[in-house]
């Protein structure tokens, strides 16, 4: 099968453009707007209303053009400039563009992120209060911004690519809730400066490659806070730089638009003409949008009078896009002078209103729990032995300009701090008052890392793994490759990419055959880019399918940690429950070959992907139940395979399609009474050798392979296991001070364990260099079962030093 479009014609006709008078208004009106908001915005930070501002001024008209061919059902990959475009769609209203400039913590106030991320960053809400997906092809989307540059464009590369799975999939044509015949666009925004980012380079060429219908405008004004495009870009001008995308009559490529940031006219025909070729054809559409300007500077941190020169100053007054618009509007005769300047007195007074009632809704939202702190500390002061201090911390309390609810809840436990002497009911009061304002606080700031729906994966139950007679031992790649294909089978939105994994079926063959069984669609090679590759999971499962998506090795992780940290990780926590991207990655590490064959950095995984789940299996029939399991559930993780295990013989479980591995139950594999080995992955073989050593010499070992690292043991199960044995080594193949030492703080910290403890705990890990090559360099990089014997030994002949100190 071919993954080429038809080559569509190239010439553009940017004539019989129609504008009406009303909507010509209309658009100078909503520009205007957005341009107060930012104005008043900004002074909202000056006069410490708000803590920080970044605003969208000098980008109205291109993003009123932009929203003018915005369709429902279609998605926005932007940033942080962009508050026209939602403007202009009425996703954000003005009350609530203030509400989230003040952080109001409320989704009902600001329905993007419930007050967690900073002004200008949207996030459309696809979910309903119980997680479950509305129809998201009837709504504008916007995909949950980050304030990284250049981020926005890996997921751009999945939201633009499902479209093209959604059309060209005759099994999802009834997903209508996710997509109507795949005729949804990816509009992606990003900055001049922002292009410099690989990112941007990665995403064009996986969407020119792949054909799919995004576009994406540049936002060019020159420049990227102080620093300008000679700096950013080769021959410092990125259209220059993208002209050999472009296509022609012989190639797929581009559709290339460069057009000025302040002509109304033709703005609105560049994006109509864009909208056209993209949504029809599926060509992936750049527009070059230059001649940008940035009245108000960069934010509101710094001046841009510092770097600027007074020409440039003088330019962008001059061609200002609200400005050159006014004039065109005048000098076009659509409105006098007079009609105008009402227009802008209206819009004027609309944006004060509307910051005015944000702010009492804000502080209306406030006052209770600010009024509350006060009364009771003050009811304090008369009963304290530490009265005066305490009249003290009211008074300043009661001085402050805006307090917030930070500011009563730590005047709150100060003065609890100073009642430890006292036993009384006014103690009492401010003591319930601190606890129910912190629980509320908990709710509002640290609700929805992970899904909280009936999906939830901590939800997906065991289902055990059923073995018979004529149950067959195969290669592990045999028992997984059966699974995915199980899955492709049952569930068409699952669908399978990665560097080799389509053609051949991943370079270990779990999906061998399974592409021409199911078709490229499903299961496909990518190039060689891991961050798009991560993008094009975390955007396909943002419109309702089911990616799996592979990073070929572990030690390939870094390439995509940043996008799942930044994008992935956080997306459900920073909006607060709106959106979901339930994403599987699978990748293969641990033990093999070589520096980057061979790693197993679980602590640089879990150092940065809170919000994702962690899955360790040791052998492929457990990492088949995982993968059933995560497919049940609406949470995104990663499956690291034991890239050694793949040709091991396995029985395969008669229920392969249906077994599931519960998340955070560990198992126990061996069991034992003198001392407790808790392990993962590949490392679960060389213990369990240990072990069995250790056996023959009269110790007595129990090894718990956790299973999952994130979560880890909800049950504390591992403490079960130390109440008895009173012993515990920690072994794995991380870093010293890696993951071992994470599951000791789980187990000794979390699950107090310590109090169990006849010993001193231990861990085993890897050097601190990268494995060698080879088997020696394994043997003397990663802990082998002589290492894990021997540490074992050691322990025991602390303990009974006349039984085993010969060792
Ligand atoms: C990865 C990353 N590096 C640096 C920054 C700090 N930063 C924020 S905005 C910005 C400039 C972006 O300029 P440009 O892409 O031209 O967008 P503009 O702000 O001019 O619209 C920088 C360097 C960041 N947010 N993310
Ligand atoms: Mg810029």
């Amino acid at each position: 099968m071919s993954l080429e479009n038809e080559l569509a014609p190239v010439e553009i006709d940017l004539s019989g453009l129609k504008l009406g008078r009303e909507e010509v208004l209309h658009d100078y009106r909503v520009a205007y707007e957005s341009r107060q908001a930012s104005i008043v915005g900004r002074k909202e930070v000056f006069s410490g209303k708000a803590k920080f501002g970044i605003f969208g001024d000098g980008k109205e008209i291109a993003q009123l053009a932009l929203s003018k061919v915005f369709r429902k059902g279609d998605w926005r990959s932007g940033y942080y400039r962009d508050q026209t475009i939602m403007l202009a769609l009425g996703e954000v209203t003005l009350q609530q563009y203030f509400a989230q400039l003040y952080a109001h913590a409320d989704l009902e106030h600001e329905p993007h992120t419930g007050g967690r991320l900073m002004n200008v960053h949207y996030a459309t809400r696809s979910l309903n209060p119980d997680g479950s997906w509305k129809p998201i092809t009837q709504q504008f989307n916007s995909a949950a911004d980050v304030s990284c540059t250049g981020a926005q464009m890996p997921r751009l590369v999945g939201l633009a690519w499902a479209s093209k799975l959604y059309r060209n999939n005759p099994e999802l044509a009834g997903f209508t809730d996710f997509s109507i015949s795949g005729n949804e666009i990816a509009f992606g925004t990003i900055g001049n400066g922002s292009t410099a980012e690989g990112q941007f380079f990665e995403a064009i060429n996986a969407a020119g490659v792949l054909q799919i219908p995004m576009i994406v405008s540049i936002w060019d004004d020159e420049y990227a806070i102080s620093v300008t495009n000679a700096y950013q870009t080769t021959k410092g001008d990125i259209y220059k730089v993208l002209e050999g995308f472009k296509r022609d009559a012989n190639d797929n490529g581009f559709e290339l638009f460069q057009v000025d940031g302040h002509d109304y006219p033709a703005l609105v025909k560049t994006y109509q003409q864009a909208e056209k070729i993209c949504r029809e054809q599926h060509v992936p559409v750049l527009i070059h949008v230059h001649n940008l300007t940035q009245p108000l500077g960069h934010s509101s941190s710094g001046s841009h009078e510092r770097y600027k020169s007074r020409e440039r100053l003088d330019w962008e007054l001059q061609f200002d896009c609200i400005r050159t618009t006014r004039e065109w509007i005048l000098g076009q005769g659509v409105a006098t002078e007079e009609e105008i300047a009402q227009i802008e007195k209206e819009c004027e007074a609309n944006v004060k209103t509307a910051r005015d009632k944000a702010w009492k809704e804000f502080r209306e939202w406030l006052k209770e729990d600010l009024e509350t702190a006060s009364r009771l500390i003050g009811e304090c002061i008369p009963h304290s032995l530490r009265s005066a201090e305490i009249e003290a911390l009211k008074k300043d309390y009661d001085g402050l300009l805006n307090p917030i609810r930070s500011d009563a809840l730590s005047a709150s436990r100060r003065a609890y701090s100073l009642l430890f002497q006292d036993d009384n009911s006014q103690k009492s009061a401010l003591k319930a008052f601190i606890d129910k304002v912190a629980e509320a606080c908990e709710g509002r700031y640290s609700s929805h890392l992970h899904s909280e729906s009936e999906w939830a994966a901590l939800k997906v139950e065991e289902v055990k793994a059923i073995y018979s007679d004529t149950s067959p031992i195969v290669d592990g790649k045999e028992v997984l490759r059966t699974c995915f294909d199980e899955m492709l089978a049952r569930d068409p939105r699952v669908i399978a990419f990665g560097e080799d994994v389509g053609d051949i079926g991943d370079v270990n063959q779990a999906f061998a055959g399974l592409q021409d069984k199911y078709g490229v669609l499903r299961v496909t090679d990518t190039g060689i880019r891991e961050c798009t590759i991560m993008g094009q999971g975390i955007g396909t499962a943002l419109r309702g399918l089911r990616p799996i998506a592979e990073i070929q090795y572990l030690d390939y992780m870094l390439y995509a940690l940043q996008i799942l940290s930044d994008d992935l990780a956080c997306l459900h926590y920073r909006t607060k429950g709106g959106q979901k991207s339930p994403l599987i990655v699978r990748t293969r590490g641990h033990r093999l070959e070589g520096v980057w064959h061979s790693g197993s950095p679980m602590s640089m995984m879990m150092g940065c992907l809170r919000g994702m789940y962690l899955l360790v299996p040791r052998n492929f029939v457990q990492a088949s139940g995982m993968y059933n399991t995560m497919l049940k559930s609406d949470d995104p993780a990663i499956i690291v395979e034991p890239l050694n295990g793949y040709r091991l013989k396995e029985t395969m479980p008669d229920n392969i399609a249906g077994m599931c591995v519960p998340l955070g139950i560990p198992e126990v594999i061996k069991e034992g009474t003198d001392i407790t080995l808790v392990t993962y992955g590949s490392m679960c073989r060389i213990v369990m050798d240990a072990a069995e050593r250790l056996s023959a010499f009269g110790i007595s070992s129990e090894v718990i392979d956790v299973q999952t690292l994130m979560p880890f043991d909800v049950n504390s199960r591992i403490l079960e296991s130390v109440k008895k044995t009173n012993r515990v080594i920690f072994a794995d193949e991380d870093v010293p001070g890696g993951a071992s030492a994470y599951m000791l703080e789980n187990v000794l910290d979390k699950q107090n364990a310590f109090q169990w403890l006849d010993s001193a705990p231990r861990c085993i890990s890897a050097k601190a260099h990268r494995p060698a090559y080879s088997s020696d360099g394994d043997y003397f990089s990663k802990p082998s079962s002589d290492d894990v014997f021997e540490k074992v030994f050691e322990v025991m002949s602390e303990v009974y030093p006349d039984k085993f100190s010969a060792a």
